[in-house]
C-alpha cells in the first residue's frame, strides 16, 4: 500500500521520478484521486511554503518541488478530468499579470474541465487585456488566480478593463488564490470568490446556470 507520507516527502524534496511512480502506485492501490491530491500533494506544497517562510527553503527548492508536483498532477489529470461531456460553457482562466504561480490555476482548470466546462488556459502573467480578448473570443467566465498580495490588484485592474470594454454584463468573474478573500471579491466587484478548486466548480456552475 502506497504511503502518502512518502509521496509528500518526494514532492517536498523535489524528486520528480519518485513523485510520478508514487502517484501511479497510489492509483493502482485504489486510493481516491482526491485523497492523493489533497492529503498527499497539496499538503506537501503547504509544507514547502512553510519552509520557505521560515527561511529553510529558497526559490530553487520551491521551484523543484513545484516541478515534482506538476509531474504528479500530469498522472492524476485523466482521473480528475472526465472527458466526453457536453460543455457547460467556456472559462478563460489565468494567473494575473506579474504572477507566475500556476499550480493552483492549473488545478482549478482541470476540475472545471472535469465538470464539463471548455477551458481557454491563458497561462500565467496574464494582462487584463488578454482576459478582455478572451471574452470577445467567446468565454462566458473569467477565472483569475493570484498567489501574491502584490499581484492581487491586477484582479481589480482586470475587472475594470472588462467594464471599460463594455463586456461586464456578458461575463461572470470568479477569483481565487491563497491571499484572496470573499471581502476582496466584493470590494473589486467580482461575481464570486472560491477558496479551492471544488468550490470554483460549484460557484461557476451555479453562476452559469
Ligand atoms: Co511562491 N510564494 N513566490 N513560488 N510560492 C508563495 C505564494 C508564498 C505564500 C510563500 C510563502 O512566503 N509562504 C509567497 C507569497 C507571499 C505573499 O504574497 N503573501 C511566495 C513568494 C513571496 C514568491 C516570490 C516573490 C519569491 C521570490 O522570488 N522571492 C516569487 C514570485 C514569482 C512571481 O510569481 N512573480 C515566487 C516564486 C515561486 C516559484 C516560481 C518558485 C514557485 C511557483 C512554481 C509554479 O507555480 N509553477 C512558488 C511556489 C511553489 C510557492 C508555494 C510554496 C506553493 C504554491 C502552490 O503551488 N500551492 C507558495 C506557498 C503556499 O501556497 N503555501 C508560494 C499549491 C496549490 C495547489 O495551491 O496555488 O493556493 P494554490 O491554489 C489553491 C487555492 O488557492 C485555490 O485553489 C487551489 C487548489 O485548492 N485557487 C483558486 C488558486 N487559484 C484559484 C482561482 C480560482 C479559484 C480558486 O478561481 C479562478
Amino acid at each position: 500500500m502506497t504511503d502518502l507520507e512518502d509521496l509528500r516527502q518526494s514532492i517536498i524534496e523535489g524528486d520528480m521520478k519518485s513523485t510520478t511512480s508514487l502517484v501511479e502506485s497510489a492509483l493502482a492501490d485504489g486510493l481516491e484521486p482526491g485523497t492523493i491530491l489533497n492529503d498527499g500533494m497539496i499538503a506537501a506544497m503547504t509544507e514547502v511554503g512553510r519552509r520557505f517562510e521560515e527561511g529553510e527553503y529558497f526559490v530553487p527548492e520551491m521551484l523543484i518541488a513545484a516541478r515534482a508536483m506538476q509531474a504528479g498532477l500530469k498522472i492524476l489529470k485523466p482521473k480528475l478530468v472526465d472527458s466526453g461531456t457536453k460543455p457547460l460553457g467556456t472559462v478563460a482562466i489565468g494567473t494575473v499579470k506579474g504572477d507566475l504561480h500556476d499550480i493552483g490555476k492549473s488545478l482549478v482548470a482541470m476540475m472545471l474541465e472535469g465538470a464539463g466546462f471548455e477551458i481557454m488556459d491563458l497561462g500565467v502573467d496574464v494582462p487584463p487585456e488578454k482576459f478582455v480578448e478572451a471574452i470577445r473570443g467567446g468565454a462566458q467566465v473569467i477565472a483569475m488566480s493570484a498567489l501574491l498580495t502584490t499581484t492581487m490588484p491586477n484582479m481589480r485592474a482586470t475587472v475594470e478593463a472588462v467594464k471599460q470594454a463594455g463586456l461586464r454584463d456578458q461575463s461572470v468573474i470568479v477569483i481565487g488564490g491563497a491571499p484572496v478573500t470573499q471581502a476582496y471579491a466584493n470590494e473589486i466587484g467580482a461575481d464570486a470568490y472560491a477558496p479551492d478548486a471544488s468550490a470554483a466548480v460549484r460557484v461557476t456552475r451555479s453562476l452559469i446556470s
